[in-house]
């Protein structure tokens, strides 16, 4: 079996999280490589693009969280074998990505500048995303985002709701996800009370 190391900031969620659940999930063994904040910019470029998570089979290094979604999902039975499945499947990750990524700008703003963009996130593309999302799970049969089971599709989407639930995200009301999409929370709930993603938060101590 080849040889896995999985390099991610050292914080539960995010982008890294989907692939070290799933990899947990499928009881494939992989180094859980958490890089502390005073590493990264010395790592930073030794990375394909500057970014983490980064995964390494064998020495060689593959980036892009979706990418690395799809690639331990095959591995683990977590990605449709069908082609059309694993196009929903990906329809939903890069879903979430696009989402993600307008999140993320605002991380390191200035408080009055983050304040502004994070209520607007707050009014239109967040309330968006969610309730979208929330049609695609129901045009798809409501239980899961692709062949009628869980996949890395889920995992991805359950990181991202527990993040925007968590409260951590100033600005944006923790209860956005159960007041526009009360769909997504059932999802969301279904997921984490599978018995193969709750052994991965009894064992790292987080709730899901
Ligand atoms: N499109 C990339 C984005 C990766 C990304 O922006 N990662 C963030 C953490 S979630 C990062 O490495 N930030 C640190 C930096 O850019 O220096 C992916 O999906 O992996």
């Amino acid at each position: 079996m080849a040889k896995l190391k999985l390099s991610y900031f050292d914080f539960h969620g995010g982008r890294g999280e989907p692939a070290r659940l799933a990899l947990s999930m499928g009881g494939i063994p992989f180094e859980d490589d958490r890089v502390p904040p005073s590493e990264w910019e010395r790592r930073k470029p030794n990375t394909p693009f500057g970014a983490l998570p980064v995964l390494e089979v064998d020495g060689q290094t593959l980036a892009q969280s979706n990418a690395i979604n799809r690639y331990v999902g095959k591995l683990t039975d977590l990605y449709p074998t069908d082609a059309w499945q694993a196009a929903l499947c990906d329809e939903v990750m890069e879903a979430v990505e696009d989402i993600s990524t307008k999140i993320a700008a605002t991380m390191f703003l200035p408080d009055e500048e983050k304040k502004t963009q994070r209520k607007a996130l707050a009014e239109g593309p967040l309330p968006f995303y969610l309730t979208r999302l929330q049609q695609r799970l129901e045009a798809h049969g409501g239980r899961y985002f692709a062949a009628d089971r869980l996949t890395v599709a889920d995992l991805k989407v359950i990181v991202w709701i527990r993040h925007l639930r968590s409260g951590v995200l100033d600005h944006i009301p923790a209860d956005l996800p159960d007041r526009v999409a009360p769909k997504l929370v059932d999802h969301y709930e279904r997921v984490k009370n599978d018995p193969r993603v709750q052994a991965y938060y009894d064992k790292h101590g987080v709730a899901a």
